[in-house]
């Protein structure tokens, strides 16, 4: 900093943590903080239409009004709330919006988790009793490491926060450790891997199947010192008798006998981890697979050891608030389509229709906070005609993008620079357990309010105390419920702070470590700019357990009926239809940051990746048509053997034209949105995750319309 001004901005060597890694996106903060198209005051729609500067008064004003008179009319349910994947990111959003979210009382609640994590959070549920009771793999120290669709050389690590995930895979192999990679594009993290493993889209339960017929068979399952902890073995090992490598091998795309090598090193391995992600979870069997990713890790007996896949033990823990039962998936049903609720929300992919339909019970209202699913959700055309027939649309946003250009009213988020940070939800993925209070770098800016005051305001609405209601009364009424939460973990609120600051106290406390004897708090985590460091994870079985056996279920009923799903595709006939997958870039996040210029510099990113003898059958020009079932783009084609033959990736959160929207560096370069492909009816049915990867699509050679235009 110099005189106020953000000069340069790099890692901190002593953070106990990230030992001064940084992604580009860090050094992004920077543009971000003096981008002209943030936005800085709220905007309310016009009765002409139009988007215009307001008052936060003036804009809770008419939140007040309308949002009133639709639960009036309606009922909670006719008010949806969408929660987007920056809310894991700021412990103070994600702890209102929470609270907003009890508040409400609404079922229609969605988040960035059914287009994301949420297979994994439902295996984890259902086998440990707590979706944020997640395996990590410890990279630090394990022998064998085998990835599946996931890229952390881009993604730095999801479900899986380790800073320089270059520089540890490298470690991994100077030690003598090997990695293979699962992924039908040659990933930049599949080339630092002693083995690439090109599957086809959509078939890693058929894998991992195999892998376990072999264990069984070949008597290589050994527990060590997991096995008073497990049930179900013999069921898992029963349901994988037909699942041999010569059965499975046709459907991936890899050999029988990579499959039984894969399965004998991963046994004889002295330390080994599976780890899966995004690949393995937006995709037809997306629960199954996430399941049998740990299956694996247990039967070779890793889970919950040093070097193989641990369980992080964090200073602020979500599971406190919220220990819910197993059955905590399918209480409730979608209103058209009759989809199930898992761990209390909706999947996104029902949220245009939920708009759409009329009846009782249709959304009238949508709250979107952080998020862009007018991008990031499946079917987005239809999400988009949708957003136009809300009688209310409030976007919390940093900008008016692709979705908060249709809302009625747009909260704008502060700066990140502003705010201070707490990493409250990446603490329950860290490959280490640590804790850091870091507070803002600069001073609020005039007239900004931070994201939790305004979900505080919308509390009040939905409370019925209006739009000037005593927000300290509120923001103690929502400390009060976390306190009561915490139950005889808490000692009770301490009334001389307020705001989100008391809620991270109030989980700190509870949590399990103290500093020099006394309780964690923000004011002692504030003591070490660098980071607490509590040290390696360490197993923590049978007590992070919260099944209500009180062992690890390894074959809990709903995975195991969905085999059945899994089965039936085993003798499905192969076709030569083209298969649509994802691709992420180093310098791109979702939908956005793609209006900063050092982060958009570079070659274009929005290309679709076919492979050179795909172009050649389909006699490929430099631009491709590429239709699925609920849509049609054209895109530019970039010829490349990383990507599998049958395969095409193309990254999705592009298609910065929304004339409304103002992002004005990102609309030079649109790109297309991937997601009017996905096919908002094709859900992993236990998760109610969309299928963003494998989608079936054709291909065939088109002239970009700007082409024509030009003549
Ligand atoms: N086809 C396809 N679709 C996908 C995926 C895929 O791989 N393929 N990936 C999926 C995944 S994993 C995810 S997580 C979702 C993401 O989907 P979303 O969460 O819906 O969208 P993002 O693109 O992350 O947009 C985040 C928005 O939050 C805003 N923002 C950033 N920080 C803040 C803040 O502090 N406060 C507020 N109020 N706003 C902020 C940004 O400006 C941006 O507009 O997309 C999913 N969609
Ligand atoms: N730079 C950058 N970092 C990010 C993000 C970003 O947009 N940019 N997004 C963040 C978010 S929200 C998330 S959730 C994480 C995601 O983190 P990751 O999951 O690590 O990242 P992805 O690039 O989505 O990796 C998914 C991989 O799965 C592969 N794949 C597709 N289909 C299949 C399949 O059927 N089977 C298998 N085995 N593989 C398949 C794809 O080719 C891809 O390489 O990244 C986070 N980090
Ligand atoms: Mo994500």
């Amino acid at each position: 900093m110099e005189a106020g001004e953000v000069i340069t901005i790099r890692g901190n060597r002593d953070h106990v943590l990230s030992h001064g890694h940084l992604c580009p996106k860090a050094i992004g903060l920077k543009e971000l903080h003096s981008d002209a198209d943030r936005l800085r005051t709220p905007l309310v729609r016009t009765h002409d239409g139009r988007l215009e500067p307001a008052s936060w008064d003036d804009a809770f004003a008419v939140i007040d009004r309308r949002l009133t008179a639709i639960i009036d009319r309606h009922g909670p349910d006719a008010v949806a709330l969408y929660l987007g994947n920056p809310v894991a990111h700021d412990f103070a959003t994600a702890l209102y919006a929470s609270a907003l979210m009890r508040i409400l009382g609404s079922r229609n609640v969605y988040t960035a988790n059914t287009v994301d994590a949420m297979p994994k959070f439902v295996s984890c549920q259902l086998m440990f009793g707590g979706m944020y009771t997640v395996p990590l793999p410890d990279i630090d120290r394990c022998s064998y490491l085998l990835i599946l669709g996931a890229n952390p050389l881009v993604s730095n690590g999801s479900l899986l926060t380790a800073p320089g995930m270059r520089a540890r895979l490298r470690a991994l192999r100077r030690r003598g450790g090997r990695l293979i990679v699962v992924d039908p594009n040659r990933t930049q993290t599949a080339q630092e891997a002693d083995e690439h493993l090109p599957i086809r889209p959509g078939t890693d339960a058929l894998l991992l199947m195999g892998l376990v017929h072999v264990l069984a068979g070949e008597d290589l399952i050994d527990l060590r010192r997991l096995g008073p902890y497990v049930a179900g073995v013999e069921t898992v090992t029963a349901l994988a008798h037909e699942f041999a490598p010569e059965v499975v091998a046709p459907q991936c795309g890899i050999a029988a006998e990579a499959i039984r090598r894969i399965a004998r090193d991963l046994a004889a391995a002295p330390t080994a981890a599976v780890y899966g992600r995004t690949g393995t979870c937006t995709q037809r069997f997306g629960t199954v697979t996430s399941w049998l990713v740990d299956v694996l890790n247990i039967l070779t007996g890793n889970l919950d050891r040093p070097g193989g896949a641990m369980f992080a033990r964090p200073a602020a823990d979500l599971r406190l608030l919220n220990s819910r039962p197993v059955t905590a998936i399918g209480r409730r049903h979608s209103r058209v389509r009759k989809a199930p609720e898992t761990l209390g929300e909706l999947p996104l992919a029902c949220l245009a229709e939920e708009i759409d339909t009329p009846g009782p019970g249709q959304v009238k209202a949508l709250v979107t906070v952080a998020g862009n699913p007018a991008r990031s959700a499946p079917d987005s055309a239809r999400m988009i005609a949708a957003f136009d027939q809300l009688d209310l649309l409030v976007s919390l946003d940093l900008y008016r993008n692709e979705t908060s250009a249709h809302a009625d009213v747009v909260l704008p988020a502060p700066s990140p620079l502003t705010k201070p940070h707490h990493d409250l939800f990446f603490g329950h993925f860290a490959i280490r357990n640590t804790a850091t209070f870091s507070p803002p770098v600069l001073p609020p800016e005039p007239d900004a309010r931070p994201d939790w005051q305004s979900l505080l305001r919308m509390i009040g609405i939905v409370a019925r105390q209006g739009a000037s209601a005593d927000l300290d009364a509120i923001d103690d009424m929502v400390a009060g419920s976390v306190a009561t939460a915490l139950g005889s973990a808490s000692d009770g609120v301490p009334a001389s702070s307020r705001g989100p600051e008391r809620l991270l106290d109030l989980l700190l406390r509870a949590g399990p470590y103290r500093d020099n004897g006394e309780p964690l708090t923000v004011a002692r985590l504030r003591e070490y700019p660098d980071g607490l460091d509590f040290g390696p994870l360490t197993p923590r079985l049978p007590e992070v357990l919260n099944t209500p056996s009180g062992l690890i279920e390894l074959a809990p009923d709903p995975l195991v009926e969905d085999v059945a799903r899994l089965r039936s595709i085993l003798h499905v006939p192969l076709t030569n239809s083209m298969v649509l997958i994802g691709r992420r870039h180093l310098r791109s996040n979702n939908s956005w940051m793609h209006n900063l210029p050092t982060l958009a510099k570079g070659p274009d990113r929005c290309t679709l990746h076919v492979h050179p003898a795909d172009v050649a059958r389909l006699g490929l020009g430099p631009h491709a048509r590429v239709t699925s079932r609920t849509g049609v783009i054209d895109v530019p084609v970039e010829v490349t053997d990383t990507v599998s033959p049958g395969v095409v990736s193309l990254p999705h959160g592009w298609g910065h034209d929304e004339p409304e929207a103002s992002v004005h560096l990102a609309a030079r370069r649109p790109g297309v949105n991937s997601n009017v492909l996905a096919d908002s009816t094709e859900l992993d049915p236990l998760s109610g995750t969309a299928v963003l990867n494998g989608i079936p699509v054709r291909i065939c050679t088109t002239p970009m319309r700007g082409e024509f235009d030009e003549h």
